[in-house]
């Protein structure tokens, strides 16, 4: 009998599909109506979880699976997974680290071009027929610039580095903060995330979610000023949304560039209705290339937890 396997998410690479599918029973339970009663049908026989970065899975869920054996994240953030329960169980938790690495900084560097350059409101104005309208140079608001902008990165890991040396090519001083400096890193370290906003014209959000949520408060905002620019592509809660709406809304900051919310996929009206904000339906790493290595990792995480070695993922064992 094939190892059975529970999928919270889909995986949208079909030849991935097709090699779970050959190896393993897989239960998609985001094809099921009721997830519980389904889970305590089959939550027994379950040996390998796979699910999405943003999805995670609950501890309540966990404790249905008695003879799990790998929690495979096609993702890198960890944060809708309780760690400190799996490190007690023993029980392999595993990410894609560096897959979409060059993807999600990519998204962050076209987002803060997008929202600068006002593109996406741009778009807009031609696609319905306005410029025929409205030919006059003036109807359209001047810009701003991004090439020379100061750029400010919250949290320096491998998507902060990424977008660090992005910007570098554009010339952007960059400052950063993090829990410490980072001896490896050339950039100015700014311990506080208010004084790191005073000094940037753009702040570009690429930390890990766990213990961070609501740092972008209305101080932040506020010291970011009616010319800086906020971007974020990691998770929505590390902002504060009331805040953020009413700032962007009386102009207290120029515009966002948002591929994360914090309730996905509700995003506030504010936000939609803002022709201000460039939005994005969490699709950072969301290309045939990114989501075809994360797959293979989450494929070689279950592979190698079912054949009874630490997976190379693991970030718990
Ligand atoms: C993915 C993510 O959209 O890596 C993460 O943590 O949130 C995203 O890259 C998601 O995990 C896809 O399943």
């Amino acid at each position: 009998m094939k190892p059975q396997v529970l999928q919270l998410n889909p995986i949208l690479v079909p030849q991935i599909n097709d090699q779970l599918a050959e190896r393993y029973t897989v239960h998609k339970l985001f094809e099921v109506q009721d997830p519980s009663a389904y889970l305590r049908a089959h939550g027994a026989a379950i040996e390998a979880a796979i699910t999405g970065g943003h999805t995670g899975i609950t501890r309540a869920m966990l404790e249905q699976l008695p003879q799990l054996r790998v929690v495979a994240v096609n993702g890198v953030g960890t944060d809708a997974v309780d760690l400190a329960y799996c490190r007690e169980r023993g029980l392999p938790v595993t990410a894609t680290l560096g897959a979409l690495t060059e993807d999600v900084a990519d998204l962050a560097i076209g987002l803060l071009i997008a929202a600068c350059r006002n593109l996406c409101a741009g778009d807009r104005f031609v696609r319905d027929g306005q410029w025929e309208k409205f030919p006059q140079p003036g109807a359209i608001p001047l810009a701003r610039r991004f090439s020379g902008m100061r750029v400010g990165i919250v949290g320096m890991g491998r998507v902060g580095r990424a977008v660090a040396v992005r910007a570098a090519a554009f010339g952007c001083p960059i400052r950063y903060t993090d829990l410490r400096a980072m001896d490896d890193v050339a950039h100015t370290f700014v311990a506080d995330l208010v004084e790191l906003a005073r000094q940037s014209d753009a702040l570009v959000l690429c930390a890990a979610a766990d213990k961070a949520e609501g740092i972008v408060d209305a101080a932040v905002l506020d010291a970011l000023g009616p010319q800086g620019f906020l971007v974020n592509v990691a998770r929505g809660r590390l902002v504060n949304e009331d805040h953020l709406t009413e700032a962007l809304t009386a102009g207290r900051i120029a515009g966002v560039g948002l591929d994360v919310f914090v309730d996905e996929p509700r995003v506030p009206a504010a936000l939609r209705q803002s022709e201000r904000a460039t939005l994005q339906a969490h699709r950072a790493s969301a290309t045939w290339e990114t989501r075809t290595a994360m797959a293979q990792m989450v494929l070689d995480s279950v592979a190698q937890a079912l054949a009874g070695e630490r997976p190379a993922m693991s970030l718990t064992t």
